[in-house]
């Protein structure tokens, strides 16, 4: 016997569409879960999708032999920009299995190290700019985004945005964010809506086009100044799947460029972003980081594997506010039966909500309370499987996740060890601002230096 999915009613020809805040996406699909529970349908235009909440459900469909990523609504929409590159890629298309060959050995231990001495680089630009500012206004997103930009250019295209010492932010920024943004609400219209709105089209266009002209000089640049550096740039251009002898064409070498400075900044900005603000929200977490960097005179590479309290930080701050808020998937059979005998047919997008997953009261202890000493000790590694993922799922989860985890270590240890940091506003709440992926809007800080250096 199948059960029927609970669904909100249905407004002629665009379905539940109206459920969804273009702005909001994550925001809409959680006030929905109270209103329609763990597992709900929801019918946008014509395609059907399945949304879930809680660790049954998405703990059933991890199971890569049943399921697999899906490129839908605003990833599909992404292809404009990121064709075939990595992170939107069908795994069936041939470009997807010989980059993630080529790439996986870019993303090893023994490489992430050797991009140390370029994250501290960057991550030293940070501190000396704050140094310079005692007590000014810091707006804490615009300046880790500056820091995570630089750091993915600086470590695999050895290319410096020089984002700290220009005034504003860089245009890529802006231009990706228009295009992740217009991508989003593209897959909300009719098709023959996108048709007539050829203003839009054409500026959203342009936008691709700057991105794109970005990334073709910086691979132009390195094909005129050749070098031996193993990075990711070279890697791209000589690598070849040691089996077939096949290399990545040049329109996709343009699309991986793409794929890495905007996957590669995003996420880790709103991840430091977020454990500033756990952190003086709770000031006792806070000076526990304090007394564990303090232990160290120096931040080294070898410093950072002993950083169990940060490390727990960085995780639990996931837990809560997982920055890449969700993924979507599809069954790889005809039709398949969910736990509880709900069926869902092939064509349907299924989407896991991170943050109900992650706030699942059956899994975690005090769900709603950030709480980094749960994730000391093995952490969510005793708790069931598939209970945080917020890097995703199996062979198509993130290969930036070791990247990504030294960088974020590395700049709240020195962060944490260089300053005594006030909130602008002692009543700031969170208010989450998303694009594809989630960030705290309007966080301010001001920061002091703790020892005087130089
Ligand atoms: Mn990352 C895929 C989260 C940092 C490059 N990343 C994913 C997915 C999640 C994710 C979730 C899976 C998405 C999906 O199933 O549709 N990524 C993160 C988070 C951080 C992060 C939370 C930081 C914190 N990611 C990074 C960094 C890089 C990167 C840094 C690059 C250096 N991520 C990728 C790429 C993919 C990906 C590339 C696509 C991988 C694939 O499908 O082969």
């Amino acid at each position: 016997m199948t059960r029927a999915l609970p669904q909100p009613q249905e407004t002629f020809l665009i379905g539940n569409l109206r459920e969804l805040d273009p702005d909001r996406f994550s925001e809409s699909l959680q006030r929905l879960q109270e209103l329609y529970g763990d597992i709900y349908r929801l019918t946008i235009f014509k395609t059907n999708v399945v949304v879930l909440s809680n660790h049954e459900f998405i703990n059933f469909v991890c199971d890569e032999s049943k399921f697999d990523k899906k490129i839908a609504a605003g990833l599909l929409e992404l292809r404009n920009a990121g064709g075939d590159g990595l992170f939107t890629a069908h795994t069936s298309e041939p470009n997807w299995k010989l980059a993630h060959k080529i790439l996986m050995p870019a993303f090893g231990p023994q490489a992430i190290r050797d991009m140390f001495p370029a994250m501290m680089d960057i991550c030293s630009q940070l501190i000396l700019r704050w140094e310079r500012f005692p007590g000014e206004e810091i707006d804490v997103c615009d300046n880790l985004t500056r820091l995570t930009l630089d750091t993915i250019a600086l470590c695999s295209f050895n290319y410096r945005f020089n984002s700290f010492y220009q005034k504003t932010m860089h245009r890529f920024v802006d231009a990706m964010i228009n295009v992740l943004v217009e991508s989003g609400r593209r897959a909300q219209r009719f098709s023959l809506q996108n048709t007539l709105m050829m203003t839009t089209t054409r500026w959203y266009n342009n936008e691709i086009a700057y991105l794109h002209n970005v990334c073709d000089e910086i691979v132009r640049e390195r094909r005129k100044n050749p070098n031996d550096v193993k990075d990711l740039l070279n890697r791209m251009i000589n690598g070849k799947d040691p089996e077939t002898g096949y290399q990545l064409s040049d329109e996709n070498i343009r699309y991986q460029m793409l794929t890495f400075l905007v996957a590669g900044h995003e996420t880790t900005s709103g991840l430091l972003s977020f454990a500033l603000y756990y952190l003086l929200k709770n000031p006792h977490t806070l000076q526990k980081v304090q007394v564990e960097v303090d232990q160290y005179g120096e931040i080294t590479v070898d410093t950072l594997s002993k950083l169990k309290y940060i490390d727990a930080v960085l995780k639990e701050t996931l837990r809560l506010q997982p920055t890449a808020p969700g993924f979507i998937l599809t069954s790889k059979e005809d039709s398949v039966i969910l736990p509880g005998g709900y069926e869902v047919h092939k064509d349907e997008s299924i989407i896991v909500v991170l943050h109900k997953l992650h706030r699942d009261p059956k899994i975690w202890d005090r769900p709603e309370e950030f709480v980094p000493e749960r994730m000391l000790n093995g952490g969510f590694e005793n708790l069931p499987l598939n209970s945080w993922k917020p890097f995703g799922n199996g062979q198509r989860s993130c290969i930036g996740r070791p990247f990504a985890w030294q960088e974020s270590l590395l700049a709240l240890a020195l962060v944490i060890k260089h300053f005594n940091i006030e909130f602008v506003d002692p009543s700031y709440d969170l208010r989450i601002k998303q694009t594809l992926t989630i960030k705290p809007e309007g966080f301010k800080i001001r920061v002091r230096s703790r020892q005087r250096v130089g």
